[in-house]
């Protein structure tokens, strides 16, 4: 019972061209003119690419006192609503529990999962016990840990730390990832803040200036070469940081930046609007920034410079976010945007000419599968390739507003934004998930996507040296007598 996918226009990182596609068993099997199938999908007038892959989620996670209030069911079909075939979500571990038992924990959340999906695996503690269990994480296809350089006095690790896990990461085959803001002067700013009566949802975006992402930035590029890790910065939202990441690649470093949708469209202007609410629902870490380092992550998206567009999908309600009237450190950090990537990214990118619609692939899927090691299974349209596709009709239009979304959340931050572009159909392996635009979706249906260490790109550092190696011993330590 083969699908064929008719009249389209194929797009993928690389290529345009007018192809139909036979998927069978999940797959792609044929790609070429004037195929027929069992089932037909219409395509016509519309782009075919891969399914988007985000690579940041936090569904149903423990944070700030509370949960992450999308879980795997939600999350996922707000991802298939707006095109994404796949997501990569935290495995977190609470400081002092052992990576394998925060394994269990996601995999018993994600069993409910509408799309595939993998994990990254949090090192929000260091310990023996950590290090042991590190090679049976990447043997089950978990190959890139993330560490947090904020959140001082809960996931923050410090520097010898840092360097102790990416040696070990090193050593494994494995790819290290960080949230980079400086915990120590986060930590101190909020405090100073406070004591001035500054409580409100601002203060947080005057408590993590660009300055503590810049140099939590180039602090970790530095770790990671002497370490031989190649490094993948999370939500990098201004120029300080993604000056960093260019000057390494410039020098040969193995590292990536991901800026988030929110960071390209809204603004700092978001936190002193005078509803709280508005505001707070807004607070999320690294906060918003101004049109300058707006410009600076679309400049890199362009140039390559960056690669990868994400969401850091971490939705909670209004009522979570009140748990920080009064002290806005007790704001849940986070927002959602797992439904809007696509359509928003495809708006505000595409259409106004800032990225290619291949870039737009390489963006939301292509890069995404390649420095995560699952390509080309995934984030590709090419003969053996899981059929997560995403048949896009660049003209569909419609306004976000959260009392049409898939999100288990009472607001939308792109509320009333108009978007064109969007989803006709979108499939999952071979499954079709959204019919002309119609969430259709399986829960249960996704499955876990075991990732290869050591792929194509994930190499050391060309600048690394072994500094575990012997170094030459040039004199005793003693003086010679007589001096
Ligand atoms: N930032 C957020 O805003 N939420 C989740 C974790 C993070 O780093
Ligand atoms: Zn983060
Ligand atoms: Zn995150
Ligand atoms: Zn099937």
């Amino acid at each position: 019972m083969s699908t064929v996918i008719k009249n389209g226009t194929i797009v993928t990182h690389d290529l345009t061209y007018k192809a139909d596609i036979r998927i069978d068993g999940g797959k792609i099997i044929e790609i070429g003119p004037n195929l027929s199938g069992d089932t037909e999908l219409d395509a016509t007038g519309a782009y075919v690419m891969p399914g988007g892959i985000d690579p940041h989620t936090h569904l149903e996670m423990p944070f700030m006192g509370t949960y992450s209030s999308d879980d795997f069911e939600s999350g996922t079909r707000a991802a298939l609503s707006g095109g994404t075939t796949m997501v990569i979500d935290f495995a977190l571990p609470s400081p002092g529990q052992g990576l394998l038992d925060a394994l269990k924990m996601w995999d018993n959340k994600s069993g409910r999962a509408h799309c595939d999906y993998s994990y990254h695996m949090a090192v929000t503690w260091w310990s023996q016990q950590v290090f042991d269990e590190m090679p049976e994480v990447v043997a089950r296809g978990i190959t890139s840990f993330k560490h947090f350089l904020a959140y001082k006095g809960a996931l923050m690790v410090n520097d010898d730390e840092l360097f102790a896990s990416f040696q070990r990461l090193r050593e494994l085959g494995a790819i290290a990832m960080v949230h980079a803001e400086n915990g120590d002067v986060v930590a101190e700013l909020s405090a100073r803040l406070l004591a001035e009566g500054n409580t409100g949802p601002e203060a947080h975006a005057y408590s993590r200036p660009s300055q503590v992402e810049g140099e939590a930035t180039n602090r970790a590029i530095m770790i990671a070469d002497m370490a031989g890790v190649p490094l993948y910065v999370v939500h990098t939202s201004c120029e300080e940081s993604h000056e960093a990441i260019r000057r390494a690649k410039q020098a040969g470093k193995r590292v990536w930046g991901e800026p988030l949708i929110q960071h390209l469209t809204l603004d700092e202007s978001e936190y002193f609007h005078p509803d709280w609410d508005h505001a707070a629902r807004r607070v999320m870490s690294p906060p918003f920034r101004n049109k300058a380092h707006q410009d600076s992550l679309w400049a890199g998206l362009a140039s390559g410079s960056l690669s990868v567009v994400a969401t850091d999908h971490c939705a909670f309600t209004t009522d979570q976010k009140r748990y920080g009237v009064g002290d806005f450190t007790k704001i849940p950090n986070g927002t959602g945007g797992l439904e809007d990537r696509m359509p928003m990214l495809w708006t505000h990118g595409v259409r106004t000419g800032r990225i290619t619609m291949n870039e737009f692939v390489a963006v939301t899927s292509t890069n995404v599968a390649k420095i995560f090691g699952m390509y080309p299974r995934k984030g590709a349209v090419a003969v053996g390739a899981d059929a997560d596709l995403v048949v896009w009709d660049p003209e569909a239009t419609k306004t976000i507003t959260a009392s049409k979304q898939a999100s288990n959340i009472d607001y939308n931050v792109f509320e009333g934004q108009e978007v064109t572009g969007l989803p006709r159909h979108v499939l999952s392996r071979g499954r079709v998930m959204v019919n002309d635009g119609v969430f259709d979706g399986q829960e249960g249906h996704g499955q876990f996507v075991e990732r290869c260490p050591n792929g194509p790109v994930n190499q050391a550092l060309s600048t690394w040296k072994d500094l575990t190696a012997p170094r030459p011993v040039q004199r005793s330590g003693i003086p010679a007598t007589g001096v």
